[in-house]
């Protein structure tokens, strides 16, 4: 991958000389390019920037400077080609940079970066990147305050997404268990010693059983993510004020309600058991049980019941939303989720198919991706 950055601080950007992007440039898995924006004027002061039309506090930075500098790195096409590099410009008010966002610009051949200063780069810049250089010009954001300028963006983003181009992680098997991978944080880590200021190492990791440690591993990275992130479980509208939690046996009554309500017909003594055997999802809103999913692991399957809603909730978004609890719950190892509801409304039967479950001998089937 080919990556050019310009700003008017190429020394900020000496970071990606060290570590692995310092490796993975001498590598030649990388060929990265800082180019210093005052190297395209023309004026004894080097001026790249200029007062606000309309007035305002700050200085703009000029387009001419950022024109020619731009034109300069898309002529660096080798051989000269029409090729153009991606551009990305940070920006406090671009697109939210995500995980899913590092993935699609590290399949990028060639990106380029411009880092603006003061107030910010004059609009027409791109316009003109657009229009006239050809070039598809991504506006993203680090996150929700402000910078000086966005240097310090292009050193995040620039890590972020060579750490996933083929070769520059050594283990790849890595990437696969991290935060914001699969929508989950991740677990707690521990190494030697044992024991360390008088606090010790949770008993399963040392206990050599993969499935209980997988299985743990799990739950501590829901248990996180439910803590601090409760917004990447619940991404549909629904989950903003729904709180989704495992069933103990205080629940069992109000359960048993909303299943009978949904036209179940367990009895207490079976819901009771059940905990044993597996997880039930409970979503609430304002402590009311609003509906319920359960989840059973069988080898390299997971069942999963239809979701059990209280009959005066409109829509089927939660239904959807607790079968996305219900996938993110399956352990590594888990290949495919499979419902059964034979006779599904015709809502039930859009949710599945949204929620990635396919008819199959009778059931519903929805094959994990890390699996495909
Ligand atoms: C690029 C100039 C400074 C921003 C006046 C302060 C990203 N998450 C983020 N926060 N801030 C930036 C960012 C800030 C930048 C530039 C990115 C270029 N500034 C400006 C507007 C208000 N000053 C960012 N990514």
């Amino acid at each position: 991958m080919r990556i050019d950055v310009v700003s008017i601080f190429p020394d900020y950007l000496s970071p990606l000389d060290l570590s692995l992007i310092g490796k993975a440039r001498q590598d030649g898995l990388l060929d990265v390019h800082v180019h210093d924006l005052r190297d395209f004027t023309h004026d004894r002061h080097r001026t790249v920037d200029d007062t606000p039309y309309g007035g305002g506090a700050g200085m703009v930075m000029k387009p001419q400077p950022w024109a020619e500098a731009l034109e300069h790195v898309a002529a660096q096409a080798d051989p000269p080609t029409t090729k153009r590099p991606r551009l990305v410009v940070p920006g406090p008010g671009g697109a939210p940079f995500t995980q899913a966002l590092a993935r699609e610009l590290a399949a990028e051949p060639w990106l380029a970066f411009a880092c603006g200063r003061y107030e910010g780069i004059d609009e027409r810049v791109y316009e003109f990147a657009r229009e006239d250089l050809g070039v598809d010009v991504s506006v993203v954001s680090l996150g929700d305050y402000v910078l000086n300028g966005g240097e310090v963006a292009v050193l995040a983003i620039v890590e972020a997404v060579a750490r996933l181009v083929p070769g520059v992680i050594g283990n790849a098997e890595s990437l696969v268990e991290e935060s914001h991978e699969d929508g989950l944080l991740e677990y707690p880590i521990y190494t030697k010693p044992r024991e360390w200021r008088g606090r010790s190492v949770p008993e399963v990791l040392l206990s050599g059983n993969h499935a209980a440690i997988a299985q743990w591993r799990h739950e501590q990275r829901l248990a996180r993510t439910a803590a601090r992130r409760p917004d990447l479980l619940h991404p549909s509208s629904v989950g903003q004020d729904v709180d989704v939690a495992t069933a103990v046996s205080g629940d069992l009554p109000e359960l048993l309600t909303v299943l009978h309500a949904a036209g179940r017909g367990p009895t207490l003594e079976s819901l009771r058991a059940e905990l044993d055997t597996g997880t039930t999802w409970l979503a609430r809103r304002g402590g009311r049980l609003l509906g319920a999913v359960r989840v059973e692991a069988d080898g390299e399957t997971l069942h999963v019941t239809a979701p059990a809603l209280v009959p005066d909730l409109a829509g089927d978004e939660l239904a959807r939303h607790l079968l996305d609890v219900a996938a993110q719950s399956a352990v590594s190892g888990i290949r495919q989720l499979v419902l059964d509801d034979p006779r599904p409304t015709d809502a039930r039967t859009r949710t599945y198919r949204r929620a990635g479950y396919r008819p199959t001998s009778g059931y519903w089937v929805k094959r994990l991706s890390r699996y495909e």
